[in-house]
């Protein structure tokens, strides 16, 4: 696509990154003592080229981001957490989230080991914007990628993760890991992401991971042949209304869905898409309630001009209509 292109998709556009000093993905949103702070991944260009195992996102620190309201400047707090104060990680940082439990902040990520896995961490800070001080080893029993913290009213937290392909969640059944396993095949049912409640210090599963199961209309389990709705990576989950909602991407169909349901541990069942596709091959986002407004917050390639992986991360208002559904968003107006 010619320079030209990029500059009409600039402009059609719905919003604009929040910064552009850096590039930034796979935000986590979340308002804490009243402002909004963003958990981003943050791109760079590694000189690795693109494959399906996505070794070409080869991040290896963290910044945190955050704004006044939606129209105010994103302030960047630098550097939160480098791999190399993390004993455990050797590469890949990517998308991360954080929670608030009393006056301590909690950062989760993930990273491959020297044995290229990925596994969980978590490092602790005493400011929303860091810096985090990462614990010496992954949370036991984690795996995969892409964790997401949920708050419930009652106080309990819980960790939602995985990812298939270069996520990796396609070798693992029963939260147990065997090279030989793959994606299931078309006609059973796909692969759900992990949820576990987090222990009081929040350092650890409180319980053995569970598979959250996505139904259809009919009440069945998508299929790994959906790949319009099946769940690929990026969980979210936020309520609305005493709703759960539980949304993802359905990664290489490019699509932000979402599922509802009436337990944080689900089963969800699959009502429609937030954003149809973005510039770039990843789709990610969260979504984060202000000031009694929803916002969807989402990253594309547009500012890289189609570098799938050097992103920047975005900020839209998200509706919900009278019966509770999520209208959908289109990134770029016709
Ligand atoms: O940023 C690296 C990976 O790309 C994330 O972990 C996935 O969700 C995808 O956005």
């Amino acid at each position: 696509m010619s320079d030209t292109d990029y500059k009409a998709l600039k402009a059609k556009a719905i919003s604009q990154p929040l910064v552009e000093h850096i590039y930034t993905a796979d935000p986590s949103a979340h308002v804490f003592d009243g402002r909004i702070y963003i958990y981003p991944s943050h791109d760079i260009d590694a000189g690795i080229p693109f494959n399906d195992n996505g070794d070409h996102f080869a991040m290896q620190d963290y910044h945190v981001l955050s704004l006044d309201g939606p129209d105010a400047k994103a302030v960047d707090h630098g550097v939160a957490l480098h791999i190399n104060d993390v004993p455990w990680a050797e590469r890949q940082m990517w998308a991360p989230d954080a929670a608030k439990k009393g006056d301590k902040y909690y950062f989760y990520f993930p990273a491959k080991k020297a044995d290229g896995r990925f596994q969980l961490g978590v490092a602790i800070g005493d400011s929303p914007a860091g810096p985090f001080t990462a614990q010496p080893q992954p949370i036991q029993g984690s795996y995969s990628i892409d964790p997401a913290v949920f708050a419930d009213d009652d106080g309990s937290y819980y960790l939602y993760f995985g990812g298939i392909w270069g996520g990796q969640l396609q070798q693992y059944r029963n939260n147990r890991y065997d090279a030989q396993y793959a994606e299931p095949a078309a006609d059973e049912p796909a692969l759900g992401p992990k949820v576990a409640r987090l222990t009081d210090n929040m350092l650890e599963f409180a319980e053995a991971p569970r598979e959250i199961i996505i139904l259809d209309e009919h009440g069945q389990p998508l299929l790994g042949g959906d790949t319009e709705r099946r769940f690929f990576e990026a969980s979210w989950l936020h309520k609305y209304n005493g709703k759960y909602y539980f949304s993802y991407s359905t990664g290489d169909t490019h699509f932000l869905c979402y599922a509802t349901g009436d337990s944080p541990y689900g089963p969800f069942t699959y009502q429609g898409r937030i954003l149809e596709p973005v510039i770039g091959w990843t789709t990610h986002h969260s979504i984060c309630e202000f000031n009694g407004k929803w916002y969807l917050f989402y990253h594309d390639s547009v500012l890289s001009e189609g570098v799938t992986h050097l992103r920047s991360v975005k900020m839209a208002e998200l509706q919900h209509d009278a019966q509770g559904r999520i209208c959908t968003l289109t990134p770029y107006r016709d």
